[in-house]
């Protein structure tokens, strides 16, 4: 099996350097060149949690040109807002039987991927696996918890099974799921409750479990954000609170996407996560004034440091 990583950002390389080390064949895709040649010449390398350093050697390239093989299975890890024109630029080594894979943060990535690919390719996924990128070459595993893989409706499917082995076999513990709709609203939770705080506050995903202030922030994004995925008929109670909680302890030491984002400054995936929330509660005509709040902070701090940039 030949499976690219479209988006070797933080995550994209950890789960690339787990796979690695079956008998996948794993081709890394970014487009930060640094990234991609650190990892021809020297490899990848993994800050474990345990403090060592592991070096992986998968293949790396930062040009859709450069892809010669086909792929067998596509891993969408690529930022939310990039995800339609990803896909499209790497549909040239991709063929009728070419499984997608999207383990995004946000909602609305199966839809983008799905108009470019088409619907039966497409599978959906959510991780609570946490890395920061260090450097080129080199990211830190942060903690984290379970995979799920599954369609989009339906129970687990051949290609489903095959994915959660193959992953299970990289040392990701892996399940697959027929409810999969239900799980990425779980996970939008989680980066509702964390991500937009600790880009804010500067801090670490263990600061959100820690500090009172940051619970109760968390807390009062995750309830208005529970409120809207009840309406749109999601069954999530407010056990949600304290699993978000549990996540950011056991991501304590990982700084979220969306602070490494604004670490670098770098268009972060607002719209995606707390941006979607309002977005769903205007058209529902609910209050959600925390996540619309951390919208326009996030935004405000993103558009200031996107136009000095230009
Ligand atoms: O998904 C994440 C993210 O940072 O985007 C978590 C699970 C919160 C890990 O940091």
């Amino acid at each position: 099996m030949h499976m690219l990583i479209l988006g070797a950002g933080a995550l994209g390389s950890l789960i690339g350097a787990r796979l690695s080390k079956t008998e996948v064949r794993t081709t890394l895709y970014s487009t930060n060149e640094s990234h991609t040649k650190a990892i021809q010449k020297y490899g990848l390398l993994v800050e474990e949690l345990d403090g060592s350093t592991q070096s992986f050697h998968p293949a790396a390239c930062s040009t859709a040109r450069s892809l010669k093989d086909p792929a067998d299975v596509v891993l969408v890890t690529v930022k939310s807002y990039a995800t339609r024109q990803a896909v499209s630029s790497i549909m040239r080594c991709c063929g009728s039987d070419t499984v997608f894979l999207t383990l995004q943060n946000g909602v609305g990535n199966w839809e983008q991927m799905a108009e470019t690919a088409g619907p039966e390719q497409v599978l959906l996924g959510t991780t609570a696996q946490g890395a920061t990128l260090v450097g080129p070459g080199r990211i830190r595993h942060g903690g984290g918890g379970p995979t799920f893989i599954g369609e989009r409706n339906g129970p687990p499917t051949a290609r489903v099974n095959t994915l959660v082995e193959v992953f299970m076999k990289g040392g990701l513990p892996t399940h697959s799921s027929d409810r999969m709709e239900h799980l990425i609203w779980e996970k939008l939770m989680v980066n509702v409750g964390i991500n937009a705080i600790t880009a804010l506050t500067n801090t670490r995903n263990g600061m959100v479990a820690d500090l009172e202030a940051g619970r109760a922030l968390s807390r009062s994004a995750v309830l208005e954000a529970l409120h809207v995925a009840q309406a749109k008929g999601f069954a999530l109670d407010e056990e949600m609170v304290e699993r978000v909680l549990q996540v950011a302890r056991a991501t304590a030491v990982n700084r979220s996407s969306m602070g490494q984002d604004v670490d670098r400054k770098k268009r972060t995936e607002i719209d995606a996560i707390n941006g979607a929330i309002v977005r769903f509660a205007d058209d529902a005509r609910m209050d959600v004034p925390v996540n619309r709040t951390l919208t326009q902070l996030i935004q405000m701090m993103e558009s200031n440091y996107l136009k000095c940039s230009q």
